[in-house]
């Protein structure tokens, strides 16, 4: 079939193949600027986003800003493709949606222009300024629970304010630009998978801005919000097939369109302090409290994620589907589920927790999504302390079960030493590769040493009852190997 290359110019020609932003994008302004166009936004607020232009709106085009060096692909992709993209919704029964998106009407590349990322952030015509930099990027140091001012970008970004390099130096230029010049302030939204993401943003831009720039700092606490919101949608990252079969089936020539799973939530807290799109109108959310959804999410989809991701991965998977149809682990995560998590989580006002569970057992193992237990397992270090280590402490304080989650982090200590049960070569990526490979071998002789790394475990490794049932879980994969060992702790 012809294929044309997507763009401005031949969008009017795939239309008879795909739906298209039915707007004219040149007269959408730019009234968001969002920081870190990945896959995960790309399937999920530029999605929204997309279907609110679709009705008319003109404020709310989003500019998208590739924050790292790493980010030159999709910055040069967006930039080819004059801020297009096919979004490709793999549905439950395998049948393909796409949608050509168009929200993304200006994108930007901070390496390249710094000043001009700051410029547009402190725009008039911004109103917010949207996150998604992932788990690790806020900078949180588990260990002190405080700003960690040793990063030695956090130190470049003090040295050289008008070329920073970390989001805390970008935010902080532009509203001290917006303060200077009189504006009215903005809101700061976070989409990232942590516990009060809008409260995590607010104490760590603070803590950098009161070394950095004192006397803006009661400017924010007054002109600037910081709404909590618990964003979800399945992304795994696109491979070579996605593109060579878009191709072949609708004629789009997409260098990188983005995959994802039919389901999408997004709930959100109401505090917009410069005004806000109306969302809700295409099946966002808006809660006076999110953290019980926050929570829910974060122990239940997240966690089961990495839990599916690292023992897979142990198993010898490679997707995310594979590891969740083991009957063994699929029994072995839903009785983490009821034992570890359900406790803890209470009754959460309007919301069915069961059927939440089943949804999720259900998208954990659609076949057709393929998630990538890579993707899944990588920057553990950064997901463990969010996603699993507040039910270790929850149950240890209520001396409740622990033995599933010792059993995670035991077989997560096994992963570090980087070969699955075959002996194959288990690929891994992590900010502290090397720290968590050297305590993995270290934990050889003793296994506890693993939990000594403070920055992801905080003072874990003092909790007697937690070291002991992590040991024996530890030692038991060692002997027996991790297959027995998930299919024993099942059947207790
Ligand atoms: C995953 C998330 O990165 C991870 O470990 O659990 O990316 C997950 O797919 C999304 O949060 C789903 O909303």
């Amino acid at each position: 079939m012809t294929s044309y290359k997507l763009n401005s110019l031949n969008l009017p020609k795939l239309k008879d193949s795909v739906s298209i932003p039915q707007y004219n994008r040149e007269k959408v302004k730019t009234g968001i600027v969002h920081v870190g166009v990945g896959g995960f936004h790309r399937a999920h607020q530029a999605f929204y986003t997309d279907q609110l232009l679709n009705e008319s709106v003109t404020d709310w085009g989003i500019c998208g800003v590739a924050l790292l060096d790493f980010d030159t692909k999709i910055y040069n992709t967006l930039k080819d493709q004059n801020g297009l993209y096919t979004l490709v919704v793999k549905e439950l029964d395998g049948s393909l949606t796409k949608r050509v998106i168009g929200s993304i009407v200006e994108y930007l590349f901070a390496p390249e222009d710094p000043l001009l990322v700051i410029e547009k952030m402190a725009s008039p015509e911004v109103k917010i300024i949207t996150l998604t930099i992932t788990e690790g990027g806020y900078n949180y140091n588990e260990a002190t629970g405080e700003f960690d001012f040793e990063n030695q970008l956090i130190q470049h970004d003090q040295k050289h304010p008008q070329a920073p390099k970390t989001i805390f130096g970008y935010l902080t230029q532009a509203l001290k630009l917006r303060k200077e010049r009189g504006l009215v302030g903005c809101t700061i939204q976070s989409c990232d998978n942590i516990q009060g993401n809008g409260h995590m943003t607010k104490k760590m831009l603070l803590s950098y801005v009161l070394v950095a720039e004192p006397e803006l700092a009661p400017w924010i606490l007054q002109n600037v919000s910081f709404p909590n919101a618990m964003v979800d949608r399945i992304t795994p990252a696109t491979a070579p097939i996605d593109i060579t079969n878009l191709k072949e089936t609708s004629g789009i020539d997409d260098a990188w369109p983005v995959v994802c799973e039919p389901f999408i939530q997004w709930v959100i807290e109401d505090d917009f302090i410069a005004g806000r799109p109306a969302w809700e109108t295409v099946g966002a959310q808006f809660v006076e409290n999110v953290a019980p959804y926050e929570k829910m999410k974060l122990s239940l989809l997240n966690a089961g994620h990495s839990i599916l991701g690292i023992i897979g991965a142990l198993m010898g998977y490679s997707t995310i589907d594979e590891a969740a149809n083991n009957p063994d682990l699929h029994a072995f995560l839903r009785a983490y589920m009821k034992h570890e998590v359900i406790p803890i989580l209470g009754n959460l006002e309007g919301i069915n927790l069961q059927k939440y569970e089943e949804s999720l057992l259900q998208r954990f193992g659609n076949s057709y999504i393929k998630d990538q237990i890579e993707r899944i397992c990588s920057e553990s270090s950064a997901k463990f302390p969010i996603f699993i280590l507040p039910t270790v402490n929850a149950q240890l304080k209520q001396k409740g079960s622990l033995d599933y989650a010792a059993l995670v982090i035991a077989a997560w200590a096994v992963y570090s030493l980087g070969k699955d049960k075959n002996g194959n070569t288990i690929h891994r990526k992590d900010a502290i590769k090397n720290i968590l490979q050297e305590k993995a071998l270290a934990s050889k002789e003793n296994p506890q040493v693993f939990l000594e790394i403070e920055s992801v475990f905080g003072k874990l490794n003092q909790s007697e009852i937690f070291v002991a049932a992590y040991t024996k879980a530890y030692q038991k994969i060692i002997t027996y190997g991790i297959e027995k060992c998930v299919a024993d702790t099942n059947s207790k």
